[in-house]
């Protein structure tokens, strides 16, 4: 028992401190913790794997544990992307074109070749229509050759692995390697061949510094908003960004691409679950899927192609999380090509499960339509297999509609230790032809500045009662003069909720030293639906997501007990 805690401290973020982890040990040791005896850790799958009939020739394909996991380098069994279900009903990602924007690919590859689009291709970086990879002694760019593979690698050819969307064809958008990024350069990137390309797949932002706040500039966003409003024939380009590597001292809520409506922001999960120490969270992430493994098991990277006709098992980050999500919507795109960017969303919003799912920081839980979710994975784990079924039987969603639902325009001083508590009461727009009664996106904007930007954090509860963490302490930002100038924060966790009634916006300072700040706005914009989204439905696997495991709640109440001994024991050393 004792030696799950060490396993659970150990690798997770008490590592840094020594004292707690002795703390939280030696608690559990003094108080002889409750009446926990039987409890059991079983492996458990959503699936038997022994059903699972899938033989591939290629070499690394039983490496590839994110596809079908069976406890290969120490991984949990079950916790995959459940491809195989996806390609046992036969979808594939034939007709789907995903393409990696990044520092080029290796087309000439050849477990990429032969589903490689030459047409859709393009290198922004040189301008020239040939994205191949530019040679360093280190193979520093072999970013986007590695993202490829994930996706379209050939199947059964004795090459590599296998991509996620074996028969989808994927296309090279080189935009990473040039001295300076410029707006016209992603803009061009995001825009290219919009009614060819059906989903770009981006793993890169900001710089993950944990002190900057970034975002897209006036052509990208342009860019986005046609992407999604014209592109694939009116449907909606899907764009999927990796939400970011800058581990627990960032917040990707900062990022303005992963935060963005109009992108799918993913998170990463290692191979039994955990989350990797490079996981940023915030309140804009929608699902997850898979990077390499904490253990030092060589074997627990994620296998890939990589540059120069080779292969590789050591790709990483949530940069190799993202084309796994591209995979998984090529296959859903093939089962139901009318998908839009939207149906994409409430799709994942859906069928992403928690799985096996761990996140020592934050719990999981329900929102008020009870929807499960998590700070840092979002939903939960992609699962191809129940999204290809839900997408089969898919009916568009309605027509979405937006509402200013308030704003607070008047300054109000935030200081330590004296919280801001602001509230806004909203019909949504009932009434008026934008009324919005089913959720979809919410977004805070806000203006405030603070003698220390990085001790902010707000939080922002809706009228049934789910709080986002809209903003976290990142310990690195030490701004004290640009704060945030009318910020989009966003929020993912109120999908599907009824946003009429009372919001509640918390504003305060964490940290040593004390701080002062004022905010200057806070203007709530509510997106979604008027209609109920999902009464045209097959709701199968949303009412399964709904029942918890009576295992799943123990474990949850496990957690809670030892976050609050933890922190009265905290509270009272200090
Ligand atoms: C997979 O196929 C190979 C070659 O066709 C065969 O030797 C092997 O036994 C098969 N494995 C399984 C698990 O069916
Ligand atoms: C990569 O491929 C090159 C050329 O085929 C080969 O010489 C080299 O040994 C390979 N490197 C690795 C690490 O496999
Ligand atoms: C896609 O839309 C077309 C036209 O509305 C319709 O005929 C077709 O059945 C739809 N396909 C699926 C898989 O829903
Ligand atoms: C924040 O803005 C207020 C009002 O504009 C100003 O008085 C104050 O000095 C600013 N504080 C910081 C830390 O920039
Ligand atoms: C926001 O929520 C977090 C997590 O529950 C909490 O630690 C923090 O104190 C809250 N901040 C404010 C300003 O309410
Ligand atoms: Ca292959
Ligand atoms: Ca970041």
């Amino acid at each position: 028992f004792l030696h799950y805690f060490i396993d659970r401290c150990q690798e997770g973020f008490l590592v840094r401190n020594p004292a707690v982890l002795q703390l939280r040990v030696s608690f559990l040791f003094v108080k002889n913790v409750f009446e926990q005896e039987g409890f059991s850790r079983q492996k458990r799958g959503y699936r038997n794997i022994n059903d699972i009939e899938v033989n591939m020739s290629d070499p690394l394909f039983t490496k590839q544990w994110y596809l079908i996991n069976t406890g290969q380098a120490d991984g949990t069994p079950g916790l995959d992307l459940n491809v195989a279900e996806a390609w046992q009903l036969g979808y594939t990602g034939k007709g789907v074109t995903i393409a990696i924007m990044d520092d080029g690919i290796d087309y000439l590859h050849p477990d990429l070749a032969s589903n490689y689009n030459a047409d859709a291709s393009y290198d922004f970086s040189s301008n020239d229509p040939f994205p191949f990879p530019r040679y360093t002694d280190d193979w520093f760019n072999s970013h986007g050759t590695r993202c490829a593979g994930e996706v379209s690698a050939a199947a059964n050819n004795n090459i590599c692995g296998v991509g996620v969307a074996y028969n989808s064809k994927v296309a090279g958008i080189r935009m990473l390697d040039q001295p300076f990024m410029t707006d016209i350069i992603e803009a061009s990137s995001i825009s290219h061949m919009p009614q060819v390309i059906d989903i770009y797949s981006a793993s890169w932002g900001p710089t993950d510094d944990g002190k900057t706040v970034d975002g897209p500039r006036e052509l990208t966003l342009q860019a986005m908003a046609d992407g999604v409003n014209k592109g694939r024939g009116g449907k909606g380009s899907i764009y999927v960004w990796a939400s970011g590597d800058g581990g627990s001292y960032d917040d990707c809520n900062c990022d303005g691409y992963a935060s963005s409506m109009w992108t799918i922001s993913i998170n990463s999960a290692i191979n039994d679950g955990r989350t990797a120490l490079y996981d940023e969270s915030c309140s804009s992430t929608l699902a997850s899927t898979f990077s390499n493994g904490r253990k030092r098991n060589p074997e627990a990277g994620v296998a890939t192609t990589d540059l120069y006709g080779n292969c590789t098992l050591r790709h990483s980050g949530t940069s190799a999380a993202a084309p796994e999500a591209a995979g998984v919507f090529a296959l859903a795109l093939e089962a139901n090509p009318n998908l839009t960017w939207r149906d994409m969303q409430h799709l994942s919003v859906l069928t992403s499960k928690r799985n096996q799912l761990h996140d020592e920081v934050h719990q999981w839980r329900r929102n008020g339509v009870g929807l499960e979710f998590n700070h840092l994975f979002g939903y939960g784990v992609l699962d191809a297999g129940g999204m290809v079924k839900m997408a089969k039987e898919w009916k568009t969603v309605p027509e979405r509609f937006h509402c200013v639902a308030g704003s607070v325009q008047e300054p109000h001083k935030i200081q330590s230790g004296n919280k801001l508590v602001l509230a806004i009461d909203t019909e949504a727009c009932q009434g008026k032809d934008n009324f919005v009664r089913y959720l979809e996106h919410v977004q805070a904007v806000v203006t405030v500045n603070a003698s220390r930007r990085g001790d902010l954090n707000i939080n922002m509860t809706s009228p049934m009662g789910t709080k986002s963490i809209l903003l976290s302490r990142r310990p690195r930002d030490d701004d004290s003069k640009v704060g945030f100038d009318k910020w989009p924060f966003m929020t993912t966790h109120t999908w599907g909720e009824d946003p009429r009634g009372t919001w509640v916006l918390e504003v305060g300072f964490q940290g040593e030293e004390p701080q002062r700040g004022v905010l200057k706005e806070w203007t709530l914009m509510l997106h979604g639906t008027q209609s109920a989204p999902y009464i045209d439905q097959i709701v199968r696997d949303y009412q399964s997501k709904l029942a918890m495991s009576k295992k799943e709640e123990l474990e949850e109440e496990l957690d809670e007990a030892v976050e609050r001994s933890l922190k009265s024991l905290l509270s009272k050393n200090n």
